[in-house]
């Protein structure tokens, strides 16, 4: 046996069936909705990573078959196929059959990936009708097979090979998801965050359902400073050629950091920790800001760019136009906060503070132009922030109850509690009328919007806060903006997009989300948006009631009916929501007990990010292709 499958007592496992991963999925895996499906194939992916860190493994393929399982194959050194110390049995078997609580199998290494909670690959099994498991490892193919986590055989030698690596082909159990249908959309994003996170991987996504097969490899050699290229990609023009980019190590601690101005306005900063998105930050971020400031603040007093007298410059200001990735991996993280997305290491903070305090002291310091253009923006930025500032104290409504501050043309409901209240953002004056008739004005407000609105990712906040449908948005909200928002002053619990099912109403839409995903985050983050679908067809017809359709293939089944009859259906398309009368609009759009509601979630940031640059940026084509695909953003939404 090779000295790496030698255990000692620091590798003592508890090992426990895999009956309560069956009994409650939602334990192990989080949920048993899509979501949850996807962690299976993320899970056994981790594995693979967590190979190629240690330096034995760069290539990881996931393939989506016909029959509907999903394999996950990698060239690493192959899981260890000895028989194990403490069960007796191969540890390939353990790995699949055990829960491993305390210490993870295989304790030698570090492991920095993900994985669901750190319970591993027998949780997959549990939850697939099939597995097949297929180690090449000392010049053998082992190979066994599982039907719900219990194995059908023992584990057997099925060849001879050269090469080394593991295989999993699973089968997800239907009797555990709702849905066994891996979306390939879903999966390539997450696969390509993780090709960007550890630099070097080749990560191949090959989906074979379709009449098409559809293949994806992900590889980058500048890791997460391709990530940050790839982010700025649609933002316009970049403020220096290449992303900055320092790394450090202390202990099994490491830190990366890539970042990179842009002209935009946005700040675009996303955090990890062993490959996870930490959404909620963390120490790694706060240590990331706090220097960041301070080099900034720095570099600029010392070489006069900012004068003696003049207050420092503030955080929000350095960070205008800027995209980064920071990625710390850690051997045993705390994930903290309400989504557990949150890192609570504290020696992190000191981490990745010297670390970025040093490298961009250093960097600011050769290439002095690069900080010169970087200052002066950061100053321009701090002269709008000013300007923003007077533009908020007007908006900001001093009382919640104060209605003479509500916006004129806002129809407010008399409900006061706001978990009972919506707002309808109209498009255009008729609409609004329609909707101001047809509501139930005990709980639903109406706010028309003139024209489309001011697109937020091409201005900087003191126009954004100038522009009046900004304004009375904010203003009947009630709960404030930016980093003032307050969540508990909220006046409506669900805010409904509420435009025309056409080209135009489709761009309004996506204004209206980027500014509430620039202004009001947690609008999306916490699920208050909401999106309208007001039918496309009416179809009226002897001897029956007016149907309202949503869709051509909706209309296309309904018209089947009257194929071999005399009757012949009146059908009409909706141009626009003015077309219908309040009477129509509320039957079909807006009475809570008939109507369908999309809402906004925001699952995958990067996306977000990257749907938001693409539809708002400079480059007309793809923007055009997108808003073409008047559908599309909805899905990447995921609403
Ligand atoms: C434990 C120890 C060793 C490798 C692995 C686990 C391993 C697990 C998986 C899961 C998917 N791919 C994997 N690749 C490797 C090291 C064994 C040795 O020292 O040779």
């Amino acid at each position: 046996m090779q000295n790496n499958e030698h255990y000692d007592e620091s590798q003592i496992q508890i090992l426990e069936g895999l009956e309560p991963v069956r009994k409650r999925p939602g334990m192990y895996i989080g949920s048993t909705d899509l979501r949850g499906l996807h962690h299976l194939i993320y899970e056994i992916v981790d594995n693979s990573i967590d190979e190629a860190m240690a330096g034995f493994c760069n290539e990881v393929s996931i393939t989506l078959n016909k029959d509907g399982s999903a394999v996950i194959s990698d060239n690493g050194r192959g899981i260890p196929t000895g028989i194990h110390p403490q069960a007796g049995i191969p540890s390939m078997t353990v790995a699949l059959t055990m829960l491993h609580a305390g210490g993870k199998f295989g304790g030698d290494g570090y492991k920095v990936s993900g994985g669901l909670h750190g319970v591993g690959m027998s949780v997959v099994n549990a939850l697939s009708y099939k597995l097949v498991a297929t180690v090449k490892r000392e010049g053998k193919v082992h190979s066994q097979t599982f039907e719900r986590g219990d194995p059908t055989g023992d584990m057997k030698i099925t060849g001879d090979c050269e090469d080394t690596g593991t295989q999993i082909e699973f089968w997800p159990d239907p009797e555990i998801f709702e849905d066994v249908n891996f979306v390939y959309d879903t999966l390539k994003s997450r696969l390509r965050e993780m090709a960007f996170l550890n630099r070097g991987i080749r990560i191949t996504l090959t989906d074979k359902r379709g009449d098409k097969e559809r293949v994806r490899t992900y590889h980058y050699d500048g890791g997460i400073k391709s990530f940050v290229e790839y982010l700025n990609k649609n933002k316009g023009t970049v403020l220096h050629p290449e992303p900055i980019y320092f790394s450090s190590q202390k202990d099994m601690n490491i830190v990366e950091i890539a970042l990179q101005y842009n002209e935009g306005y946005q700040e675009s900063i996303f955090s990890y920790a062993n490959n996870i998105n930490t959404h909620e930050g963390g120490t790694h971020l706060t240590g990331f800001k706090n220097a960041l400031t301070r080099v900034v603040n720095d570099y600029g007093k010392k070489f006069k760019l900012i004068k003696e007298n003049e207050p420092a410059l503030a955080g929000e200001d350095i960070r205008e136009g800027l995209t980064a990735i920071i990625s710390v991996k850690l051997s045993e993280p705390q994930f903290e906060g309400q989504t557990k997305t949150k890192l609570g290491n504290s020696e992190m903070r000191a981490l990745v503070d010297n670390t970025v305090f040093e490298g961009l002291s250093t960097f600011l310091e050769e290439n002095p132009a690069i900080a010169r253009t970087i200052i002066d923006k950061c100053l321009t930025a701090r002269r709008a922030r000013e300007a923003a500032r007077k533009a908020r104290e007007i908006t900001r409504r001093k009382n919640a109850l104060d209605s003479a501050a509500l916006p004129g043309k806002l129809a407010d409901c008399s409900e006061k509690d706001a978990s009972k209240c919506e707002i309808f953002i109209v498009e255009g004056d008729s609409a609004g009328g329609s909707a101001k008739q047809g509501r139930d004005r005990r709980f639903q407000a109406i706010l028309p919007l003139r024209g489309k609105i001011l697109n937020v990712e091409k201005a900087r906040h003191d126009r954004a806060l100038a522009n009046a449908e900004i304004k009375a948005m904010i203003t009947a909200f009630g709960a404030g903006m930016g980093e003032d928002f307050d969540e508990e002053k909220l006046r409506y619990h669900k805010i409904i997009c509420m435009t025309d099912a056409d080209v135009d109403g489709s761009h309004i839409r996506i204004l209206m989300l980027t500014f509430f995903y620039r202004y009001l985050r947690p609008l999306v983050e916490n699920g208050y948006v909401y999106i309208a679908q007001p039918p496309l067809y009416k179809v009226s017809a002897k001897g029956t009631d007016d149907t309202y359709l949503y869709s051509s293939e909706e209309l296309d089944a309904y018209m089947e009916q009257f194929k071999d009859s005399n009757v012949v259906p009146n059908v009409q398309r909706y141009k626009g929501l003015g077309e219908m009368n309040a009477e129509q609009l509320w039957d079909t759009t807006m009475d809570p007990e008939k109507r369908t509601l999309l809402q906004v979630k925001m699952e995958d940031e990067i996306e977000i990010e990257e749907t938001f640059s693409i539809l708002m940026g400079d480059n007309v084509e793809p923007r055009r292709e997108f808003i073409e695909e008047n559908a599309k953003l909805v899905e990447d939404l995921d609403v």
